[in-house]
Parts: C-alpha cells; structure tokens; sequence
C-alpha cells in the first residue's frame, strides 16, 4: 500500500478543487515543500514572501478565484504579513498558508524561529486557523476558504505544523473534495428592488456611486443608468465599473482632492450607493443629507455608516441585472442635463493639469498620463503604487474597462504595483497589456521580483515616476508647514539595473515628444521593460 502524508493529502485536494498556482518562497518543512513541488500545482517561487501575496492578490482579482501564498515559519511568515493585511483592507480572498513547528514547540521555552502564526495574523486576517491533528485537515481548510471568500472577502491565514503535515493518512481520503467556492449566495428580495425603484424614480438628482463591488455589475446597469441620466462617481476599487470616457462619469472621488465635484454632491438630492466602504477613507459625510439607496452584498447595518432609506442586497451581478431591468421598466429619467456634467470632468482636470507644465522637464505627471492614455488602446491594465502618483493615475488616466485600473486602496501599501502585476499576468490574456506604474520609493520596495518577472519572461511593462523623493510626503509636509526635510533620495542607474536584471530598458528623453515615441515603444515591444520618467510633482 502506497503511503500518503497529510501535507500530499492537503496539496493533492487543492489542485483537484482547481487551484492551478501558489506563490511563495520554501523552508526547511520539508514535507510540505516536497509535497507542494510534485502535487501537480504550479508553485511560483518569488524573491520575497511579500511579493508572493501581492502576486496572489493580482491572481485573485483578475481570475475572480481564491488567491493562494505560502512561507516558511517565523521570518517567512512576518514578511508575508504587509501584504496579508493589504489583502485584508482590499478585500481580496487569499489563503495565506505557513509552515510551523510541531506542537511540542508551541509553549516555552521560545524555540528558535518559533513565532505565534495565529496571534500574529488575528488582527490582519478574516480568520487565523492551525491544523491540530490530520483528521481536521479538510473541514479546517474548508472552513479557510470559505471564511476568505465570504463577503466582504479577505485573507485567511492557516498555519500547518509540520508533525501534522507529516502524518500518515488513509489514501482513500484523495477522494474528498473541498469547493473553491462554497459562498452561501444572498437572496435577492424582489420587494426591496422595487421599493429602491420607487424611491429612485422621486428623485430629480440623482448621483451614483460606485464602490469596489461594481468591478463584477452587469453591463446592463451601466447602460440603464447612462438612459436614466445618472451621473456616477466611483472610488479607486470602483474605478473602470463604470467607463470613465462616459459623459455621465464624474470620474474618482479621492479623498485628498477637493474640487468641481463639490457642486455635482452638493445638488444631488438622492445617492445610488452601490458599495461603499469605509475602508477607502471617502467619508460618509459625502452622503450626509441625501436620500440613500444602498445597493450591496451585506447590509448598510453591519457598520452603521450610512443610513439607508432603501437597501438591496445580493451577488452584484445578478442584483444589478434586476435593477438594470426595473430601472428600464420604469423609465426612470433623472432632470440632469448632461451639459451640467462635462464640464464637471473638465475642471476637474484643469485643476490637476497646469497649462503652462504641458511640455515641461522633468515631466508633469498627468500630462505623463495624457500621452499614455494616448497611445494605449483601451486593452490595458494598469497597476498603480501608492504615493502622488496613485491621484495621478485615479484622476489622470481613464479607463472604460472593470477591473483596467489596481490600487491598494486600504492599506495602501508601497511596492503593491509590481508583484501585483505579476500575479495578474498569470491569470491575462496575452491580448491584455499589463502597465505597473511604481513611485521610484515604491519601486525599489519590491524590485527584487524583477527575477521573478525574467524567470517567467513575464510581460509586464514597468514605468517608475523619478522624483528622486518620497514624493507624496514631502507633497504633503510642504503644503501644511511649508518645509520638508529628509524625504529626497538617490537613485540607482536604472539602465543597469534593468540590464542586471536580463530586462529591457528605454532611456527616456525630454520632450513630449520623445515620451510619446517611448510610450509607444513601451507598448509595443513584447516581454517585460521598464521607462523611468522623470517627474516634477
Ligand atoms: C510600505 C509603506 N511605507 C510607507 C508609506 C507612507 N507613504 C505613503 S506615500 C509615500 C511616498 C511614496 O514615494 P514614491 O514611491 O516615490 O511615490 P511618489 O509619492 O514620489 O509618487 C510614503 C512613504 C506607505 N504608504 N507604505
Ligand atoms: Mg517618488
């Protein structure tokens, strides 16, 4: 008789539930890593556990499936742990797996590398789970995956001791099987759909806002709203749910930007909320005073925030075909003219964009963003970091695509853009260009990857803003006192980096043009490459 560990068991029931890849970086658990190695899922060996579950979070967004990272005990697990919590204030469905020591070690005296995984993910996680014996091995993983992909979604953190994954178990246990996807669905209550109609169909302004959730809307809503002349708003999860080339877009509402928007709000009388979380820093206030309709997957209550005279609530695919069709039915028609909201998007961005910067060096950044949206053709992802160039690209670039645009936008995390785009380069179609847009902080937070990227001829095009700063901080400490100090760096010669690294590299110029004839070229060559620009904040 064949003898099977419970770690080949654990790998053998994730790859026949679907799972195809796992990032991460081994240890000395060595039956795990064996086990993992020859179970037939593909195991994407990175440079940093941090850009492990960043990639699984850019494989979870872009293939609507769990995200899966794993990491040795102790130093592994604490640098998965940025990146854990960026899932977690995301809402990105990731199980986050770590080896462990046995039990014998989990009391004192500390034992060498041992750390306490479950204390140390509580407070970054859905849920922390250990394997206490072989026998709970499906239903606790069960119970993982579930826990992350219920709504709201979020990382799952197991630890698997390795005396467990060592054990040996019955074979016949191969034959189990764990769901990928076991989310209960929400009903979705016909009664409240036409009371949320009812309520929309008295409002003469009313304004949309959409969230992270309308990444997965039916087109059909979009196209309901545009006949209904609905102007809509979205944050930078809900950025692309809505085509931002559309008249009706209202764009990104950013938290740090006060403008033209201001009027749209202050007028509208009703909010389609279709979505919002408190975790992306938009106050509720926005809200305050308006009637409220809130469409989601869980109820208003469950935080209290906003007041809702109306909810509906359920899958948001299914939830906004039912109202795509009533808001037809009904022919709900808003007195918005859409004359009153172009003009909304332009001074919105003649804030942003100085006239007399269009040609200037180093570059400013939206008109970076202009020429980019130039040249692309629409197809694009782009994979923003965090730091000015984050406003940049959320109020710069428009795209009409759900899903065309990436932030951390709870954690906003430095050194998301790249491993991120990575992930999300596995799970794309080779039609789809990948752009990871990075801060030149940022960008050597997690550049390591860059071999990971090589190793699996990744196409992923890389810009990186140089303004030999943390930008955004000095941005900010200047503007409140005036001064700044000890935020400007060097950079390394981003020539021979990209070059050490068996990566292409263009040498970018000084005028508009020579960045639209780089840009192109970014574009237009096959396999990763990177363009620093520099830039004037
Ligand atoms: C991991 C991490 N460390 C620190 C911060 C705080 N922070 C936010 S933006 C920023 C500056 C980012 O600099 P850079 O990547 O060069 O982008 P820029 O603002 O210059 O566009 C810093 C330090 C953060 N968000 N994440
Ligand atoms: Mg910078």
């Amino acid at each position: 008789m064949i003898h099977i560990h419970a770690a080949d068991l654990f790998f053998a029931l994730l790859k026949k539930a679907g799972v195809k890849r796992i990032y991460g970086i081994p240890g000395d658990e060595l039956e795990i890593f064996d086990a993992l190695a020859y179970s037939g899922i593909q195991f994407i060996t990175t440079r940093h556990e941090q850009a492990a579950a960043f990639m699984a979070q850019g494989e979870a967004k872009m293939s609507g499936r769990i995200g899966i990272c794993i990491s040795t005990l102790g130093p592994g697990a604490t640098n998965l742990a940025t990146a854990i919590a960026d899932a977690y204030q995301n809402r990105v469905p990731l199980l986050a797996l770590s080896g462990q020591l046995g039990k014998e070690f989990h009391k004192p005296p500390l034992a060498h590398q041992f750390i306490d995984l479950e204390k140390l993910f509580r407070p970054i996680t859905k849920a922390t789970f250990s394997i206490r014996n072989a026998d709970q091995l499906e239903q606790v993983i069960q119970q993982a995956i579930d826990t992350a992909l219920m709504p709201k979604p979020g990382p799952v953190h197991v630890s698997l001791p390795i005396d467990v994954m060592e054990e040996i178990i019955n074979p016949a246990r191969l034959k189990n099987h764990l769901l990928l996807d076991g989310r209960p669905r929400v009903k979705i209550s016909s009664q409240n759909l036409k009371q949320a109609i009812r309520l929309l169909k008295t409002s003469s302004y009313p304004v949309a806002f959409f969230g992270e959730i309308s990444q997965r809307f039916d087109p059909a809503f979009v196209k309901a709203l545009v006949k209904a002349k609905i102007p809509v708003m979205t944050s930078f999860l809900g950025k692309g749910g809505f085509p931002e080339s559309n008249d009706w877009s209202l764009g990104v509402v950013s938290r740090h930007v006060k403008d033209a928007l201001a009027s749209v709000i202050e007028r509208a009388d009703l909010f389609l909320v279709c979505g919002y979380d408190y975790i992306e820093g938009v106050s509720p206030s926005i809200f305050a005073g308006k009637r409220i309709i809130n469409i989601d997957i869980i109820t208003a209550a469950a935080d209290g925030l906003l007041k809702a005279d109306e909810e509906a609530l359920g899958d948001p695919f299914l939830l906004t075909g039912r109202l795509a069709a009533l808001i037809n039915m009904n022919t709900v028609d808003s007195d918005w003219d859409v004359s009153e909201i172009i003009p909304v998007r332009q001074a919105r961005l003649r804030q942003i964009i100085q006239p007399d910067s269009r040609s200037a060096f180093p570059y400013n950044p939206f008109r970076v963003m202009q020429i980019l949206q130039e040249v692309t053709a629409g197809n694009e992802i782009i994979v923003s970091d965090v730091g000015v160039h984050k406003q940049v690209i959320a109020l710069g670039y428009n795209t009409d695509r759900p899903l065309g645009v990436h932030f951390s936008n709870g954690l906003s995390s430095m050194g998301f853009s790249l491993p991120f785009a990575a992930g999300a380069r596995f799970n794309c179609p080779p039609s789809r260009t990948i752009i990871s847009i990075n801060g030149d902080g940022g960008f050597l937070m997690n550049m390591q990857d860059l071999e990971t990227i090589r190793r699996y001829n990744l196409d992923v095009k890389i810009i990186v803003f140089v303004d030999n700063a943390f930008g955004m901080i000095k941005a900010n400490l200047l503007q409140k006192y005036n001064r700044a100090k000890f935020l400007n760096f060097d950079n390394p010669e981003f020539g021979a980096l990209a070059r050490s690294f068996g990566i292409r590299y263009l040498r970018p110029g000084r005028s508009d043009a020579d960045l639209r004839h780089k840009l192109k070229l970014l574009l237009h060559t096959k396999g990763p490459i990177l363009l620093p620009i520099p830039v004037k904040y």
